[in-house]
């Protein structure tokens, strides 16, 4: 029932994804040519509670004002809608919830049909549909990259009308879907009231859903800059950036690109669309704690001037760019020809109260928190993070690996053809978002995939050539689980991810074990593949203040003697093939309510609140005295750990 409408938008959705986009995405940014503006704040809202969850579509809502076909609420966005109210039903809703927003747009822009207006989406999970004055705009699947859509033809034709702005979302997950899930009726009604389902998962968080990322509109004049591609490199002194520009709504545009120093100063121009600037005496892009300047960003302007029969158009857009490359050999990573370690974290985007919701204080005070431990990268486990994230890496020099929404596909349906074809859809959009980030140096196209599943072979041989096809200069991987006798996947990737979790899952309370066991877990992994190897997870959960001695599970004291333990053999494994540990997690996080999760994920080093637990400061330790050891300029041989 609740499936009728859901699977018509998804197969529309599936049936179009087959193409790769044919545009950019730029982010919004202000310059001379373009404005914006933002819609952060409070919105109309209402979950269709209607049986089918489908009242929305059947009574037409976008139609009219939200609040004129029933009670609305006041709903904050950005941020997840679950932990919101004070309405179980709300927080563990399943299906069409509806956004509402009018808009006063300023009348230049309307009475200017020279420009562009453009409405954008930063992401809404998982499933929108989006309509002004009641027409609708675009649709966008998977919960966690942007969309838009160009609105000022619609708003031109009654400029009387207010700008109203309705976003329909659906959480929703099928076999299908980027993570994966199944709605599950119970029948029995002697267990079960009538209608009861509940959506199952296989992934490891909240399924939190509502619009997660800002809404905006912004303008670009109709002849625009639509899309930049930057690969940089550089040879001795000198960096070269080869530089891609498109452009859209002229054929006879003429471009001046100039790349200016972090003084504002310009280094060198051109006025070609495409080709290769030569930077003299280059600044690199280098890691925190790799060079005493880490994060050097140069920006890219591209001023475009067209002209058509009635109009002349000038649009300006200026990108950062971060001059470093990436390689990796079969035992290490290197980041400007210089050996890079990985010594950082695994995050999520969550928190009490805006659940996956932006939140500027919260992503600043993650990066102070990540600066102090000495953590100089991070995955954006198990979904693309916010482009703000990104961009903050990018100016501080904390090294990403990028991972897909794939996380959860356990289940053998979920391996066909119309999931492989959303997936590549989904790499196409990541690598299209992030492809200019210098912070970015891996693609992670997966976690925990059932990779053992003989359709796995197909399934990542397509998905990782489709990603290297996309962007050569960056190696790709998947994160297993599974045993390395039976991954169909990892012959082709590039870098090893592996996930254990000894004396937790596996030998519940036996720290003992743990060197043994990971040990013959590395050597089993180099030894049939030869490729670097990156331990993607390990931790153990602790109820922060539970103390224990001898170490007892979900005490403080075990967490500190499972990361010991562990360091203990990637300190002998990081001298051969072993190039990073991010710890699981960073800090605590939601999941689904189980018999093994105590008020969520406890395994953050960190709380939820982001106070540190014992084991933060051994990390601590450990992170500083390695920013000393691995791959440092000779200088920062003596790095002060701060206090
Ligand atoms: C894993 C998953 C992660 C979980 C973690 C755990 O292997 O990749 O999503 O949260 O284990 O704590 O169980």
């Amino acid at each position: 029932m609740l499936s009728a409408l859901w699977l018509f938008l998804w197969l529309s959705a599936a049936l179009n994804a087959a193409a790769p986009p044919d545009s950019g995405l730029l982010f919004p940014r202000e310059s001379s040519s373009r404005e914006l503006k933002e819609l952060s704040g409070l919105w109309a809202f209402r979950a269709d509670g209607s049986p089918n969850r489908n009242l929305g579509f059947e009574s037409a809502w976008y139609k009219s004002r939200l609040s004129e076909t029933g009670p609305v609420i006041d709903m904050p966005v950005p941020a997840s809608y679950n932990d919101i109210t004070q309405d179980p039903t709300l927080r563990d809703f399943i299906g069409w919830v509806w956004y509402e927003r009018e808009v006063t747009v300023p009348t230049r822009w309307i009475a200017d049909d020279g420009l562009r207006v453009v409405l954008r989406v930063g992401s809404a999970h998982y499933y929108s549909v989006v309509w002004v004055n009641g027409v609708k705009v675009t649709e966008h699947e998977g919960g966690h990259l942007p969309f838009e859509a160009e609105i000022g033809t619609l708003l031109r034709k009654d400029p009387t009308m207010p700008c109203r702005i309705t976003i329909a979302v659906n959480n929703t997950l099928n076999l299908h879907t980027l993570p994966p899930g199944t709605i599950q009726y119970m029948t029995d009604r002697t267990r079960y009231p009538a209608g009861f389902f509940v959506q199952n998962i296989n992934f490891d968080f909240f399924n939190y859903a509502g619009i997660h990322r800002p809404v905006l509109l912004y303008t670009t004049p109709k002849a625009y800059v639509d899309d930049i591609t930057v690969v940089t490199d550089f040879l001795d002194n000198t960096g070269l950036v080869r530089y891609d520009v498109s452009v859209k709504g002229t054929t006879s545009a003429a471009l001046k690109v100039t790349l200016m120093d972090k003084g504002g100063h310009c280094v060198v121009s051109s006025n070609e669309a495409s080709g290769v600037l030569k930077v003299p005496n280059v600044n690199l892009w280098w890691p925190f704690l790799m060079h005493e300047n880490p994060g050097y960003l140069y920006s890219l302007e591209v001023r475009l001037k067209a002209t058509d029969e009635s109009s002349t158009y000038e649009d300006v857009y200026t990108l950062p760019v971060g001059i470093r490359t990436v390689n990796v050999s079969s035992t290490q990573f290197f980041i400007n020809n210089k050996p890079f370690y990985f010594h950082g974290v695994n995050k999520h985007e969550d928190a009490d109260i805006r659940g996956k919701g932006l939140d500027w204080p919260l992503i600043v005070k993650d990066f102070n928190l990540m600066k102090w431990l000495g953590a100089n990268s991070f995955r954006t486990s198990h979904y693309p993070y916010a482009e703000e994230i990104l961009q903050m890496c990018d100016r501080h020099g904390i090294v990403v690996i990028d991972e897909s929404p794939g996380v959860g596909i356990k289940d053998i349906r979920s391996f066909d053809n119309v999931s492989l074809t959303h997936h590549l859809t989904v790499m196409d959009e990541l690598v299209r978002r992030d492809k200019n980030h210098p912070s970015v140096v891996m693609w992670s196209v997966a976690n925990e995939p059932a990779a053992e599943m003989p359709p796995a072979e197909n399934y990542f041989k397509t998905l990782i050539m489709h990603t290297k096809a996309l962007d050569p200069t960056r190696p790709v991987t998947y994160i297993t689980d599974s045993n390395f006798a039976r991954d169909k996947g990892a012959p082709f990737v590039d870098v090893i991810c592996v996930n254990s979790y000894f004396s937790w899952y596996h030998d519940p309370g036996h720290l003992e074990v743990i060197p043994l066991q990971l040990n013959t877990q590395f050597e089993n992994w180099f030894g049939k593949y030869k490729k670097p190897i990156i331990q993607s997870e390990y931790g153990a959960d602790v109820v922060p203040g539970l103390h224990n001695d001898p170490p007892l599970m979900f005490t403080e004291e075990y967490q500190k003697v499972v990361l010991q333990q562990y360091h203990r053999v990637f300190d002998q494994k990081r001298k051969k093939y072993v190039i990073g540990e991010l710890i699981w997690n960073f800090a605590d996080f939601m999941t689904t309510q189980g018999i093994i999760r105590v008020v969520g994920n406890k395994k953050g080093i960190f709380t939820r609140q982001r106070q540190p637990k014992a084991a933060a400061f051994i990390l601590k330790e450990r992170y500083w005295r390695l920013a000393n050891e691995t791959g440092i300029l000779p200088l920062w041989t003596k790095y002060p750990c701060p206090l």
